[in-house]
């Protein structure tokens, strides 16, 4: 076996390789963790979603679409305090700034599912797919779990 030759041949295809492995990382600069979706009773048309998302990129990442396969219209919204009431807002963007985590979380910014398709609670895991401006493609994964309400402890600090 010819060495020099099978290494003229391999040293360019592991280049290839890594430079493939770099550029996909840089892509998948997204972390998802503690994924949950709100068990709600059937006849609710709506629930929300609550992930920790990390950028661990060097640019903020702009999420501006999301969709779920539960939901038929999928939103990033907000909590605005209006006139002493939580009030949910759409946003129109969800922004993850670079190296840092933003908490989606019960009476904080959320990803709204709507218009539930039906039997959505039988789904084992539900399906994220959130777009960001540059048109990239993030995926995640989320149990449906119930998760006690907060609502008592937004008025608590609220007071404070
Ligand atoms: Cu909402």
């Amino acid at each position: 076996m010819n060495l020099t030759r099978t290494k003229k041949i391999l040293l360019p295809f592991i280049a290839a390789c890594i430079g493939l492995t770099a550029s996909l990382s840089a892509q998948a600069n997204l972390e998802f963790e503690q994924a949950t979706v709100r068990l709600m009773p059937t006849t609710q048309k709506n629930t929300a979603a609550f992930v920790k998302i990390t950028n661990t990129g060097e640019t903020a990442i702009s999420l501006i679409e999301a969709s779920s396969n539960i939901s038929e219209k999928t939103e990033f919204h907000t909590h605005l305090n209006k006139d002493g009431m939580a009030m949910m807002h759409k946003m129109d963007q969800l922004v993850i700034p670079a190296h840092k985590s933003v908490y989606l979380q019960p009476s904080g910014k959320h990803i709204m599912l709507m218009k539930l398709k039906k039997d959505w609670v039988k789904v084992r895991q539900v399906e994220f797919e959130l777009t960001s401006k540059k048109q990239k493609t993030y995926r995640f994964i989320a149990p449906i779990e119930a998760i006690k309400p907060q609502s008592a402890k937004v008025k608590h600090s609220h007071n404070h």
